[in-house]
């Protein structure tokens, strides 16, 4: 099966790393979107409040004469919708539906374990990494021994190759991303380019690569195309450090992404 008739449209911002998860997700899949920019620096307009009362981005609008006949729907939050997408048809992201049996139930299974470590687990220690560049070395440095402490603990023993996987790069040994891939890639591209760009210390980026299972995984991880494209690593790194300068000299508050 192919996808389905649909039209999309993604509310989104450049920078946002839970925006990244759903472009990725459109890309992995091939699917058609049209994009509306939402400026985060000023307070939401009542037009989007109307769309996502929460004020955050991303928020997706969706119509399809297969549902509501043809009735414009609202999705918001990052995991939602991208499971949203990657149930609209077969595909790599997700092994196909649970009739498949008790191979695809572990499968799906693992996918969904792997994202919910990941969300519950470290997602909310990032907001902690983007202050820590804001920061001093004794920060940065407490930051970086609670994040690589977390990933060995609770990540990189998921990522160990069982018996049944593939020889593979990705979760299961798989050569393609699944979610489980698509919900953590943003926000390591993110903090590698910190280390890369000076921002953080080098340290943080070698220890996460230095994991048995975390490290190659997560090397491969930022190669994906569809991660790629459009990613301005230089623009995101200049545009930070100009951030920490205005911080510094105290004419900058760092807005926090919340969850
Ligand atoms: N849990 C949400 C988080 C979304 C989020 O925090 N987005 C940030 C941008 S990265 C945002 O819209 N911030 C604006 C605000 O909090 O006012 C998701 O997964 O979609």
């Amino acid at each position: 099966m192919s996808a389905p008739n649909i039209s999309l449209t993604l509310y989104y911002h450049p920078e946002c790393p839970f925006v990244h998860r759903v472009l990725t997700t459109l890309r992995e899949l091939s699917l058609p979107f049209d994009t509306v920019f939402v400026d985060l620096d000023v307070p939401r307009s009542a037009d989007y409040l109307a769309i996502n009362p929460r004020g955050t981005v991303p928020a997706l609008k969706f119509s399809s004469p297969d549902f509501r006949n043809g009735k414009e729907t609202i999705l918001t939050e990052s995991l939602a919708i991208i499971y949203f997408l990657g149930n609209l048809f077969p595909n790599h992201l997700l092994p196909a539906a649970p009739s498949a049996g008790v191979v695809t139930a572990v499968a799906r299974t693992s996918i969904f374990f792997f994202i919910n470590a990941w969300e519950n687990k470290i997602t909310p220690l990032f907001d902690k990494v983007y202050m820590a560049s804001f920061g001093d070395e004794k920060e940065a440095k407490e930051v970086e021994d609670m994040v690589v402490g977390a990933i060995e603990k609770e990540i990189d023993p998921l990522l160990k190759r069982q018996d049944e996987d593939g020889g593979g790069a990705f979760l299961g040994g798989r050569e393609k991303f699944t979610m489980a891939e698509v919900v953590a890639a943003p926000v390591i591209l993110r903090l590698f380019a910190f280390c890369d760009g000076g921002l953080l210390p080098r340290s943080f980026k070698a220890n996460l690569l230095a994991l048995p299972n975390f490290g190659k995984w997560a090397s491969e991880l930022v190669r994906n195309e569809s991660l790629l494209r459009g990613w301005d690593e230089a623009g995101f790194v200049s545009g930070s450090r100009t951030k920490l300068q205005e911080f510094k000299e105290g004419k900058f508050r760092p807005k926090i992404c919340t969850q």
